[in-house]
């Protein structure tokens, strides 16, 4: 790995937010590729983190330190992810479902959809079911991404689902859903219509999904 990368790496490790967004700095005026920085430096580095608290190394306030960091990383990344001035190709609301605090991985999807043409209604987490519905009834959303990352609360996708339902806006929105314990076979249980392992295979599974 290049050195800043790895100084990238490091200080996410090390939850070393000022140094973090320095380093990410650098590596743009080094001309490295956004999505490469990202990638290898930040999300590999996040892997790291859980793989640690995994093993017992790292526990709660660790990984909230890691995750700080890396917010301030993607702060810096963000305007090179994202183009804007074009005209929206679809309204997506998008958040991490109910019971879920995680919010990395969502916001990661949020700003590749949006340097995609897409418009974002970012709910946050721990989103209620009726916040996405109210998104579709009240705010024109035409899409909707669902993010989990607990398998406790990945049935809090199917209660979404069931809850477009029942206020008769699901044919109105495609629904896309991902985070680290999804799969293709439970999106297509719960009669999502689609699901992508990463950022930017959700970019690419939002546009077929609109055309
Ligand atoms: Co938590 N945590 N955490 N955590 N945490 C995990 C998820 C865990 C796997 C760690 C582990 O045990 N190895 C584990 C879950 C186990 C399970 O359910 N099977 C876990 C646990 C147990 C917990 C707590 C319960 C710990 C506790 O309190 N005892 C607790 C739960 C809190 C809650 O949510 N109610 C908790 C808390 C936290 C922090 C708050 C400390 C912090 C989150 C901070 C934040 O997000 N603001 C945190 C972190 C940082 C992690 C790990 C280390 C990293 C998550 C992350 O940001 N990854 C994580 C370990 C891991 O994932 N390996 C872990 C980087 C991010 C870029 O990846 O989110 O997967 P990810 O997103 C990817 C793809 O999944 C995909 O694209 C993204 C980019 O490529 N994607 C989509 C995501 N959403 C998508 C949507 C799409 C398409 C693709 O379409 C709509």
């Amino acid at each position: 790995m290049q050195p800043v990368l790895q100084a990238i790496f490091d200080s996410i490790l090390n939850g070393q937010q000022k140094v973090t967004a320095e380093k990410v700095s650098q590596a743009l005026a080094e001309r490295l590729e956004p999505v490469e920085i990202l990638n290898q430096g930040m999300v590999g580095a996040m892997a790291e983190v859980g793989r640690l608290f995994e093993e017992g190394e790292y526990f709660v306030p660790e990984m909230l330190i890691a995750a700080r960091a890396m917010q301030s990383g993607l702060a810096v990344l963000k305007p090179r992810l994202v183009q804007a001035n074009f005209k929206p190709v679809a309204r997506v609301a998008a958040g991490t479902v109910k019971g879920d605090l995680h919010d990395i991985g969502k916001n990661l999807v949020c700003m590749m959809l949006e340097g995609a043409s897409f418009e974002i209604l970012d709910l946050g987490s721990d989103v209620p079911a009726e916040k996405f519905v109210a998104a579709v009834t009240e705010q024109g959303a035409n899409m909707i991404c669902m993010s989990a990352l607990l398998t406790t609360t990945m049935p809090n996708m199917r209660t979404t689902l069931e809850a477009l339902k029942a206020a008769g806006v699901r044919d109105r929105v495609k629904v896309m859903v991902g985070g680290a314990p999804v799969t293709e076979g439970w999106a297509r249980e719960i009669g999502a219509d689609g699901y992508a392992t990463d950022a930017s295979r959700a970019v690419a599974l939002a546009r077929s999904l609109v055309v």
